[in-house]
């Protein structure tokens, strides 16, 4: 299916620390190895399995965040992501990342997520924007005369489940600050299902809907109904996974409208779905729900978003048109400025399905 290379894509649900390089993350980890920091055999039979439950990915989140959170390697996997999937012709990408503090680097929430920014910068592969056309510091990598990649690049940053109130409005408040570099444009609420109280999230993420932030929440990752209820009375802009719906989650969300990210290749090696072909994306899509076909994390589940489109065809039966229409309904989900949506738009229209 080469032409799903071809065709435009939008991300709407990849976490940073989730989608890096194989290469990458086993040179990073031979390199502490060596220090002694970590034991690089370990790391390797880690990294190179491919079937995981869903708390062992979380175990792998703490080994990967390991390796990864200091301000240069932070800087480096978010350029790599960045290319990684403008290289797959996706043509927006929202990426989403934990703001993280480490005292004994010197790392604070806010220099995290500056070595982000500085990562969007040296771009030089393709051509990013993330920052919005308004803002006078437009950053544009120059063009080298060949016809080159572009993409736009907007930041969600997560809540993870471990955290506290103050700690998650701390993160709120960061992403308000840094929503004036036209960036940062949403919250996401991550981690493990399996830990912390929606009601220690909700008045940051409260916080956040009242200032205008975008909300996405990781809803019925776990079979939970009372949270689930409690997450869609919400009424967040988007929510992800939806594995452990049932018919009145199922009636609530379609009343609402909100959008779901579906990520088929996690939900079917974490188990959360027990095979492709009962997967909700059937009953959604037949329902004209709106939704948006994601990797959620492409170097811990091995895939691409190439991959997930195929997987989508192949399991559902789309047409070329199909698929291409469903990559184009992406835009009305994102959390990106008009201008933006419309520049979407006219990407899309110069690459109908017949010329893939
Ligand atoms: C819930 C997930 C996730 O933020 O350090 N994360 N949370 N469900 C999932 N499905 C498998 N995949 C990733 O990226 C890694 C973090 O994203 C969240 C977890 O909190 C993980 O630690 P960042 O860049």
């Amino acid at each position: 299916m080469e032409w799903i290379n071809s065709l435009p894509k939008i991300e709407l649900h990849a976490h940073l620390n989730g989608s890096i390089r194989d290469s990458t993350l086993l040179e990073l980890a031979k390199v502490l190895g060596e220090k002694g920091v970590i034991v690089f055999a370990d790391v390797e039979d880690v990294i190179r399995k491919n079937d995981r439950s869903l708390s062992e990915v979380f175990k792998l989140f703490d080994l990967i965040h390991k390796i990864t959170t200091d301000h240069q390697t932070v800087t480096r996997i978010t350029r790599e992501v960045v290319e990684d999937f403008a290289l797959e012709n996706v043509v927006y990408l929202e990426l989403r990342t934990t703001p993280k503090r480490n005292d004994s680097i010197g790392m604070s929430k806010r220099s995290y997520m500056e070595a982000v920014l500085e990562g969007l910068r040296s771009v030089s592969e393709v051509d990013t924007d993330f920052v919005t056309e308004s803002n006078s510091q437009k950053i544009r990598n120059a063009c080298d005369g060949v016809r080159r990649k572009k993409i736009y690049v907007r930041l969600l940053l997560s809540i993870d489940r471990r955290e506290t109130t103050e700690s998650a409005m701390e993160t709120v408040k960061l992403a308000l600050e840094m929503r004036n570099v036209g960036v940062v444009v949403g919250i996401d609420l991550s981690g493990n299902p399996l830990v912390g109280e929606w009601s220690t999230f909700l008045p940051a993420l409260q916080f956040a809907k009242d200032n205008d932030l975008y909300i996405t929440l990781h809803c019925g990752e776990v079979p939970n109904s009372k949270e689930i209820q409690a997450m869609l009375d919400f009424k967040p802009h988007r929510i992800g996974h939806a594995c452990f719906f049932e018919d009145d989650d199922w009636e609530k969300l379609k009343s609402f409208r909100i959008p779901v990210e579906i990520c088929l290749t996690s939900n079917i090696i974490t188990k959360s779905i027990s095979s492709i072909d009962i997967h909700h994306f059937a009953d959604l899509y037949n329902a004209k729900h709106p939704l948006i076909i994601c990797t959620d994390d492409f170097g811990v589940f091995s895939t691409s978003l190439c991959n997930e489109y195929a997987l989508a065809v192949r399991s559902f039966g789309l047409s070329k048109r199909e698929a291409f229409t469903l990559a184009r309904s992406a835009i009305d989900a994102t959390f990106a400025e008009d201008e933006v949506k419309q520049q979407l738009m006219l990407i899309f229209d110069s690459a109908s399905p017949e010329s893939l």
